[in-house]
C-alpha cells in the first residue's frame, strides 16, 4: 500500500490512529548530542532514551545525527524533518511512537570537518556512538589501535579529514581538549569493555601524533561503559507497508522493533547529560557483569542460532526458535555452558532473563534474519562465544555445545552450505576465512587447527588447548556428517542419556 503523503513537520498533526507524538518543542529544543552511526539500532533504542528524557526532565538534548559511510539514512530522513517512527511489535500487537530527537543528519564522507566541528561544539555534552565491532579498528589480542589499519594509516595522514570513527573522534577531541570543554563519549557497540576500547582506540590516535597529553584527555573526556539491548532486525518494504497503514503515512526511515530495551550505563560523564534515567536507564558504578551476561546470553545464543540456523534452511530467528531441537539446544548451551561463567547482577537474575530471551527470539513479529545476525562473525564470536569457551576451559567445564556453535561459523564462512549452494559471507575478514578452510580441506582435525590458528578470533591460547581442538574438531565432524540440524539434535540426545 501507498500512503500519498510523507512523514514530516506539516504532516505530523495528521498522524492517526494511537501513536505517541514528540510531546516536546522541536524547534526549541537546543542541540547537545551527537550520534555516530544512524542505523536501525540507534532509532529504537538510544533516540527513544533520549527523546523519554526530554520530553520527562527537558534540557536542549536535541541530536545530531551521522552516519559514517553511505548518504542513505540522511536521504531517508531529509524529506520528512529528521522524524522517524519506532514501531514495537510482537505477537500481542504493536505500540507506535514517531520520535523528533534528531535535528539535523550529516554524512561523514561528504564532509567530515562539518562532523568534526559538531563534536567540538561546546554544546554538545555527550557522544554516543553505535559503529559496530569491527569500527574500533583496533588489534584484537591486544585492544591497542591497530596502526596497520588501511582507515587509520589513512586518518593519521589526513587528521582533517578523516573517515574513520577513530580518527573523527580524535580530531574532534583534540579541539575539545585544547578549548577545555569536557565531553563524554558512550560507546553503544556489543563489545566486552566498550567504554575502555573506544577510549585506547582514540587516546592512542591522538597520542600517535602528539595531540593530546593521556592527562588532558583523562582530565576532559570520559568513557562510560555501556550494555546496550534492543532486537532491531534492519526495516524491510512489509515494515514500512505497515507502518504507513497504521500512520497513515509513508516513513522511509521508520523501524520496527521489540517491546524490550535495556541500558545500563557505567556513571562517569565528564559533565552534563540528558536524565536517561528518567526513561528507565540504569546507571550504575560498574557495567561488567550486565555486559558480560547480556553478551554472552544473548548475543552467543543469537550467533549459535544464525550460524546452525541458517545451515539448518531457517530463514528468521523465530523459524530456528520454531526448530524444537534448535531452541532446545540453545536453551541448554545457555543454561549448562554460559551462566556458569557468569556472576548475575542483582537487578538481573539469570534464570528469568533467560526465559525472557526465549520468548524475545520467539517474537514472531520480527523477521530478522539469521544471515543478518551472522554478518561480520569474525569481530563478534571473541566476545560472543570464544570468551565463554576459555572461562569453561579454566574451569574443565562443558563446552560441547559452544564448540558446535564455533563449528557451523567455520562451514558458514567456508561459503558453502550443506547442500553446496553459496552463501553470502560479509566480514571483514571473509577471504582470509575462506582461504584457511579451502587450504584446510575436509579433515575435521586439520579444519580445527586451522581455524584456531587465527589470531585475531581465538588469541594464541585456544590453539594449544588440546581439549578444545579436539572437541571442536568432534563437532566439525559431527557437523559434517549429520548437517546442522541433525547434529543438534544428536547433541540433545547425548544429554539426555
Ligand atoms: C545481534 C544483535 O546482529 C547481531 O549480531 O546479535 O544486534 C542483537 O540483536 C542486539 O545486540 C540486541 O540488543
Amino acid at each position: 500500500m501507498t500512503a500519498a503523503a510523507r512523514l514530516n513537520d506539516r504532516t505530523l498533526k495528521e498522524v492517526g490512529g494511537p501513536v505517541s507524538l514528540p510531546q516536546f518543542d522541536r524547534r526549541e529544543t537546543g542541540i547537545g548530542q551527537v550520534h555516530l552511526g544512524v542505523g536501525a539500532f540507534f532509532k529504537a533504542h538510544l533516540a527513544q532514551y533520549t527523546q523519554a528524557a526530554i520530553e520527562r526532565a527537558g534540557g536542549d538534548w536535541g541530536v545530531v545525527g551521522a552516519s559514517l559511510r553511505s548518504p542513505q539514512a540522511r536521504d531517508e530522513l531529509a524529506p520528512q524533518d529528521n522524524l522517524f517512527t519506532v514501531m514495537e511489535k510482537d505477537g500481542a500487537g504493536s505500540k507506535i511512537t514517531v520520535n523528533g530527537v534528531l535535528k539535523s543528519m550529516l554524512v561523514a564522507p561528504e564532509n567530515p570537518e562539518a562532523l568534526i566541528a559538531a563534536i567540538a561544539d561546546p554544546n554538545v555534552k555527550v557522544v554516543t556512538a553505535t559503529i559496530t565491532e569491527k569500527g574500533y579498528c583496533l588489534d584484537p589480542a591486544t585492544s591497542a589501535l591497530d596502526f596497520d589499519h588501511p582507515d587509520i594509516k589513512h586518518d593519521l595522514e589526513n587528521r582533517e579529514s578523516p573517515r574513520s570513527a577513530i580518527g573523527i573522534l580524535a580530531a574532534a577531541i583534540a579541539k575539545r581538549i585544547a578549548a577545555r570543554t569536557p565531553v563524554t563519549v558512550i560507546s553503544c557497540d556489543n563489545l566486552s569493555n566498550n567504554g575502555a576500547r573506544l577510549k585506547n582506540a582514540v587516546c592512542d590516535f591522538l597520542l600517535a601524533g602528539d595531540r593530546g597529553s593521556a592527562a588532558a584527555i583523562e582530565e576532559f573526556v570520559h568513557f562510560p561503559a555501556t550494555m546496550v539491548d534492543r532486537i532491531t532486525p534492519a526495516t524491510t518494504d512489509d515494515d514500512r507497508d505497515d507502518v504507513a497503514r497504521h500512520i497513515g503515512l509513508r516513513d522511509e526511515a521508520a523501524v520496527v522493533t521489540e517491546p524490550f530495551t535495556q541500558w545500563v550505563i557505567e556513571n562517569d560523564f565528564a559533565g552534563d547529560r540528558p536524565k536517561w534515567e528518567e526513561a528507565g536507564a540504569l546507571l550504575v558504578s560498574d557495567v561488567a557483569p550486565f555486559e558480560l551476561a547480556k553478551l554472552r546470553l544473548l548475543n552467543g545464543a543469537h550467533s549459535a542460532l544464525a550460524y546452525l540456523g541458517y545451515l539448518a534452511g531457517c530463514e528468521f530467528v523465530s523459524d530456528a526458535m520454531a526448530n524444537r531441537d534448535l531452541s532446545r539446544f540453545v536453551r541448554n548451551m545457555q543454561h549448562i555452558e554460559i551462566a556458569p561463567t557468569l556472576t548475575a547482577p542483582r537487578e538481573m537474575p539469570l534464570a528469568p532473563y533467560i526465559d525472557a530471551l526465549e520468548l524475545r527470539f520467539r517474537n514472531p513479529a520480527l523477521k530478522h534474519r539469521t544471515w543478518q545476525i551472522a554478518m561480520d562473525g569474525s569481530q563478534k564470536l571473541p566476545q560472543r562465544l570464544v570468551d565463554t569457551v576459555r572461562a569453561q576451559l579454566g574451569c574443565n567445564g562443558p563446552i560441547g555445545r559452544l564448540a558446535l556453535a564455533i563449528a557451523a561459523w567455520t562451514q558458514y564462512v567456508s561459503g558453502v552450505d550443506e547442500n553446496n549452494r553459496a552463501i553470502d559471507v560479509r566480514d571483514p575478514l571473509s577471504a582470509q576465512l575462506k582461504a584457511i578452510s579451502d587450504e584446510a580441506g575436509a579433515d575435521p582435525d586439520t579444519r580445527a587447527r586451522a581455524f584456531l590458528s587465527l589470531h585475531a578470533v581465538f588469541g594464541d591460547d585456544l590453539i594449544r588447548s588440546d581439549r578444545f581442538c579436539g572437541t571442536l574438531a568432534s563437532a566439525i565432524a559431527n557437523l559434517r556428517n549429520h548437517g546442522a540440524a541433525g547434529a543438534v539434535r544428536r547433541a540433545n540426545e547425548e544429554e539426555a542419556q
